[in-house]
């Protein structure tokens, strides 16, 4: 197991669109075990491949009290989305410090490929549903501050560059 670096805001890397896994191997169980880890370590609830430079559809999540349900998502595909919208503070490990509302839908179901190549679908509201949306949404390339204005994202984009600048 590994703890991996987590690519920040606003590096371009974080907009590549992830690619399917072709098969469910040791390789594919190694990354989704140090995934697992570095979202632990960090600590989030979440983790997609494309934070750690690796542009396969491969989500981690744990939204336990106790950080020991971990949730493993390979090639996940929304199912179905329900008709209601709700508004949830988010944050992301590749955006430290900034939290802000993303309106999404409150109920999703999922498919997806557990780490044993198994099929299974999951429906989701509160906090899993937001998780597996944001994640989702890192395996397209794109970052929550996304959803917020202009204003706000060249806002944190100066300030995560800032931040750089000063840990370099
Ligand atoms: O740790 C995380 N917390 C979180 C809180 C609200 C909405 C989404 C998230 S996901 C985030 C971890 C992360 O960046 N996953 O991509
Ligand atoms: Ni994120």
């Amino acid at each position: 197991m590994a703890v991996l670096d987590i690519l920040r805001y606003p590096d371009q890397r974080l907009h590549t669109v992830a690619r399917r896994v072709e098969h469910v191997d040791d390789r594919i169980r190694k990354l989704v075990s140090d995934m697992a880890q570095t979202m632990y370590d960090a600590p989030g609830v979440g983790l997609a491949a494309t934070q750690v430079n690796v542009h396969e559809r491969v989500i981690v999540i744990d939204v336990s009290e106790t950080k020991d349900r971990l949730q493993v998502f390979i090639n996940p595909e929304i199912v179905s989305y329900g008709d209601e919208r709700s508004v949830h503070e988010e944050g992301c490990l590749s955006v430290p410090g900034i939290y802000d509302e993303v309106e999404r839908p409150e109920q999703v179901t999922v498919r997806a490929l557990d780490e044993h190549g198994k099929s299974f679908t999951l429906s989701a509201d509160g906090l899993l549903a937001v998780c597996i949306q944001h994640e989702m949404d890192h395996l397209l390339g794109k970052v929550f501050v996304q959803y917020l204005s202009r204003l706000k994202q060249s806002r944190i984009r100066s300030k995560m560059l800032k931040l750089d600048r000063q840990t370099a």
